[in-house]
């Protein structure tokens, strides 16, 4: 077992993972920016060390400053956590040239799978269901009108470097073809670099079901299970769970194996998502996601496994601690992001100083955060402020112990998207698990079902905001009183 890692990443995940290292009995290193000298990372790692300027690119991207500290430090491994340079495979290959290990796929996998096109491919090859389309990327106009006749409108031009749906272009008729084959391609070279695209046919409001998988040095590769990721907004998920309530045990067996046998395919090590689109019963693959994700604490909730220690065993050259047999979906559990933007002004980022903050507790809640009292959000990146996670024996307890948990959740000094959680824990077609990746667009009257749960706490959150600073303790508990009073409230007048 490596006995120092480094943290290549910020925030929340860099926590998750210091956390996983010091039950290990690792030393933990952090890096920071100028604008996280006083982030609870930082100040959570055994060392740390100041990586340069608030912008990203010149801290958290910078791949020379991250060896340099890994030699300095004395770290045997690097753990990229979650965008940054997670999936860089440039960043993989310099620590595997200077002889650090990256807690993560191979650089040649990593360039195979950031390769949306030729990863589509490979898995067409495993075995794996992909959306009728293209196997290569459009060379001419005349390829892209025979492939979109065969399959039929309407369809999605992709490109091939992206993922995570940037860029991407919907496409309802052959008269749209040229021009939206044209803007995607600028698309692509503005914000990846490479104009090729390719064309898939276009299923409207599938849903998203992701697989977690789990591969070795040895070629053993197992999964646990799926999580659904429907609910988002622009292409950034707002809750997730595990189980889904559409997927069928069968299902899950079947897909799952598929699954881990692609990873044993690609020699596939560490933890990853191969992400579906799910569209009448049927699974299509769309991408996969060579990191550990926001949403793992779903997974880890259901099967009891913790992805993260996994990753560091795995990248040890240990085997996987546990078989496929020996996996058990138990119970049923729900992520919320906890997001700096103000729902009432289009989700825009409100980072800041939190004057005040308390988060909920209790049985089968998990808060993953990296936040305190009194400490300043900084505008340089992603706005998320925690991830609210509950369990229950079944998703409906999974969601009452999550509106629960929101009612006791306390942030005060910036606008965040707490209330909308509310709403959606009690829209109806949620709760029955109707869902869509179009979700937030179809259900419109989430905003107005927001805007009244915030006017039935506006008396609380003015006495709240008067309060905290001077009595904080009494305040504190003042507020939990009163939010379980208006949450009972609310949960009768339903
Ligand atoms: C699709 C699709 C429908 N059909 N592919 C979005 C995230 C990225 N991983 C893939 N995405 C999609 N791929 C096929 N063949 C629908 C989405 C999609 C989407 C696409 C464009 C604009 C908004 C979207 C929202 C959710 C899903």
């Amino acid at each position: 077992m490596v006995n120092k890692i480094l943290i290549a990443n910020r925030g929340e995940i860099a926590i998750r993972v210091m956390r996983a290292c010091r039950e290990m009995g690792i030393a933990s290193v952090a890096v920071y920016s100028e604008a996280d000298r006083e982030a609870l990372f930082t100040k959570y790692a055994d060392e740390a060390y100041c990586i340069g300027p608030p912008p990203a690119t010149a801290s958290y991207l910078n791949i020379q400053k991250m060896i340099e500290v890994a030699k300095e430090s004395g770290a045997e491994a690097i753990h990229p956590g979650y965008g940054f340079l997670a999936e860089n495979p440039k960043f993989a290959r310099a620590c595997e040239e200077e002889g650090i290990k990256f807690i993560g796929p191979s650089s040649r996998v990593l360039e195979l799978m950031g390769d949306k096109v030729a990863a589509r491919r490979e898995m067409k090859k495993a075995g794996v269901p992909v959306v009728p389309g293209m196997d290569e990327c459009v060379a001419e106009f005349g390829q892209a009108r025979d492939i979109a006749n065969e399959i039929g409108y309407p369809v999605i031009i992709k490109p091939s470097g992206g993922g995570g749906g940037i860029g991407m272009t919907i496409v309802a008729n052959e008269g749209e073809l040229a021009k939206a084959l044209e803007s995607t391609q600028a698309i692509a070279t503005t914000t990846f670099g490479l104009c090729d695209v390719y064309i898939e046919k276009y299923l409207s409001n599938p849903r998203h079901i992701e697989f977690q998988i789990l591969g070795d040095s040895k070629g053993n590769a197992i999964h646990l299970g799926e999580r659904e990721c429907s609910i988002q907004r622009r292409h950034q998920k707002l809750i997730e769970e595990s189980p889904s309530a559409a997927v069928t045990p069968a299902m899950r067996t079947n897909m799952g194996e598929i699954a881990a046998n692609a990873a044993r395919f690609v020699g596939y090590e560490g933890a990853g998502t191969m992400e579906f689109l799910f569209s009448d019963g049927r699974f299509y693959f769309l991408e996969v996601n060579a990191r550990v994700q926001v949403e793992h604490p779903v997974t880890e909730m259901v099967t009891g496994m913790d992805i993260v220690k996994e990753q560091i065993r795995i990248a040890s050259g240990l085997p996987l601690g546990i078989k496929q047999e020996d996996i058990r979906m138990n119970g049923s559990a729900i992520e919320c992001r906890i997001n700096a933007e103000d729902p009432l002004n289009d989700f825009v980022p409100t980072p800041g100083k939190i004057k005040s903050y308390h988060s909920p507790g209790g049985t089968g809640i998990r808060v993953d955060s990296g936040v305190y009292t009194s400490y300043t959000i900084p505008p340089f990146y992603d706005p998320m402020i925690s991830k609210l996670i509950a369990w229950g024996r079944d998703r409906n307890e999974a969601i009452t112990r999550m509106r629960r948990a929101l009612y006791e959740y306390i942030i005060v000094g910036i606008k965040n998207n707490i209330p909308f959680h509310k709403a959606v824990m009690e829209n109806l077609r949620f709760v029955k698990g109707e869902l869509g990746t179009h979700f937030i667009d179809q259900e419109i009257t989430l905003i107005e079902d927001m805007k009244r749960i915030m006017e039935r706490e506006k008396p609380l959150e003015e006495k709240l905001s008067h309060l905290f600073g001077e009595k904080r303790k009494i305040a504190a508990i003042a507020a939990v009183a009163a939010i379980t009073q208006m949450h009972r409230r609310a949960q009768t007048k339903q």
